[in-house]
């Protein structure tokens, strides 16, 4: 009898696990190597394959802006050498089962008609070609990007549809084995796609000529934002009458200020996050050029991927950082914590830095202000454990991480000092003149290593407002 009810338990265990949440991986997931500054080498590449295989994500898209070849000089073939990098990373890329996508963006300058559209149309075909004999089978034209200085462009939805569809079945007659193409529009986020309620003309004729085989990807509602809903993903496939995929631009970091030798100053160490449950054909996460960094978010990333509707952030952005930091863990997640947030005017995405902390110090200075009593213990801890953090990392990181993030280490240090004297001058009522020289010196290390606006670092010019 206690026999049956236990079986009965478990097939009603088994039912209900895979009714409420079942597992179902993003068909096509992986990364997007879309960013602008400068490129990774064929070793970061290949490193990242192993990753790929190593968190089951199962696609790469080759599509560096900075690509002289891939978008300002798409016309001309790669040289010798190139191809043979190529060679080695197509290899790689199988080996490791990810899908290897090459990118072209001909955007700025492609013909649509006449003998010079013809001409464009047999360049680019050859592109592919020469990618095809090393073993690429899959295929990405991009046409993001494309604005103005007054922020318009002039592209005709229609006619970049049927380029598309004539050049994907012109390369399926070649190549019977070609999967179908991928592609990113011009107007490639929502708010883009529309004005008030209505479709706008781009996007319409865009979508109603598209072969309905070639994978559209969309950022969200913005270029940078926040989240997707299901609901929001939910209108896009109705606006391309197909599921589309996910382009998603985090932590990709190169819209903040690039004076950090070719660099990007702030980091984006946190947790993929606010994506939607509901099915969609594919997930691309573009990330930074700091390689080593980026896989903070992208192993999150991953396990988003492979379980949308079982993914949790926080749990999974601190396995991440143990698998990848193992006795540095603790560390990191206190270093990362303050550097998780990418804001600038037009972009937005990824949790709040260090929470925790803002929470601490607004209690503080409002308990202050309000004459109540004060407790000072919590942010002092969180301090201590700021400054050992960032003296353990510096002093222990391996160099491939270190070469990456020793900046925003020595900024997060800085900041750390600031708040310790910061917190001893609201106690002791009285300015600390030291606090001073260390903020001006952390604003001239600012344009190289940016965290914690909003939090940590926020913190000390509060206190250097109250205190005398
Ligand atoms: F293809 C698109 F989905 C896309 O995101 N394009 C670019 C991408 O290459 C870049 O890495 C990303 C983040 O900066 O955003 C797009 O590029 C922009 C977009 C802007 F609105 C760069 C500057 C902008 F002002």
């Amino acid at each position: 009898m206690i026999f049956t009810r236990i079986i009965f338990f478990a097939v009603m265990m088994m039912f209900l696990i895979s009714t409420v949440a079942c597992a179902h991986p993003v068909p096509l997931r992986g990364i997007v190597e879309g960013f602008y500054g400068d490129l990774w080498t064929l070793q970061d590449r290949e490193d990242l394959m192993d990753f790929c295989r190593e968190h089951n994500l199962n696609a790469y898209i080759y599509a560096p802006k900075n690509d002289p070849y891939h978008r300002d000089k798409w016309r001309e073939p790669y040289p010798a050498e190139k191809m043979d990098e190529f060679k080695k990373l197509v290899e790689t890329a199988k080996v490791n089962g990810v899908r290897f996508t090459f990118a072209v963006s001909p955007g700025l300058d492609l013909h649509y008609k006449g003998s010079e559209a013809e001409k464009d149309f047999d360049l680019l075909l050859y592109k592919m070609d020469e990618m095809y004999k090393i073993g690429v089978r899959s295929f990405a034209i991009f046409f993001d990007d494309l604005k103005d200085d007054k922020g318009r462009h002039h592209e005709d939805g229609k006619k970049q549809a049927e380029f598309l569809n004539r050049l994907q079945d012109t390369f399926h007659k070649m190549h019977k084995d070609i999967v179908p193409f991928i592609t990113v529009p011009t107007e490639y986020f929502y708010d883009d796609m529309i004005d008030g309620n209505k479709i706008k003309k781009y996007t319409k004729d865009f979508a109603e000529n598209l072969d309905e085989k070639i994978v559209v990807l969309y950022t969200g509602g913005g270029v940078v934002c926040p989240s997707i809903t299901n609901k929001n993903l939910n209108d896009v496939d109705k606006i391309y009458d197909r599921e589309v995929g996910i382009w998603w631009n985090y932590p990709v970091n190169d819209y903040t200020l690039r004076t950090n030798g070719g660099r990007n100053s702030k980091l984006a160490l946190g947790p993929i996050e606010r994506l939607p449950s509901q099915r969609m054909h594919a997930i691309f996460f573009n990330p930074m050029g700091q390689v080593q960094m980026s896989k903070i978010a992208l192993a999150t990333g991953a396990e988003y991927a492979n379980a949308p509707d079982l993914y949790n952030a926080q749990t999974s952005w601190e396995k991440a950082i143990e698998e990848q930091f193992g006795t540095l863990a603790p560390a990191m997640k206190i270093f990362a914590s303050h550097s998780q947030h990418m804001e600038n005017s037009w972009a937005k995405c990824g949790p709040s830095d260090a929470p925790e902390f803002s929470l601490s110090a607004n209690a503080l200075l409002s308990d202050l202000r309000k004459g109540r009593k004060t407790d000072f213990t919590n942010l002092e801890r969180q301090i201590s454990e700021m400054e050992n953090a960032a003296d353990t990392l510096l002093a222990r990181l391996p160099e491939k991480y270190l070469k990456e993030c020793k900046p925003q280490l020595e900024q997060f240090k800085r900041i750390a000092q600031a708040d310790r004297l910061a917190l001893e001058s609201l106690k002791a009522g009285k300015l600390n003149p030291q606090l001073k020289t260390l903020r001006a010196e952390i604003e001239r290390h600012a344009p190289y290593a940016i965290l914690s606006e909003l939090s940590a670092l926020k913190f000390i010019d509060d206190v250097l407002a109250v205190v005398k």
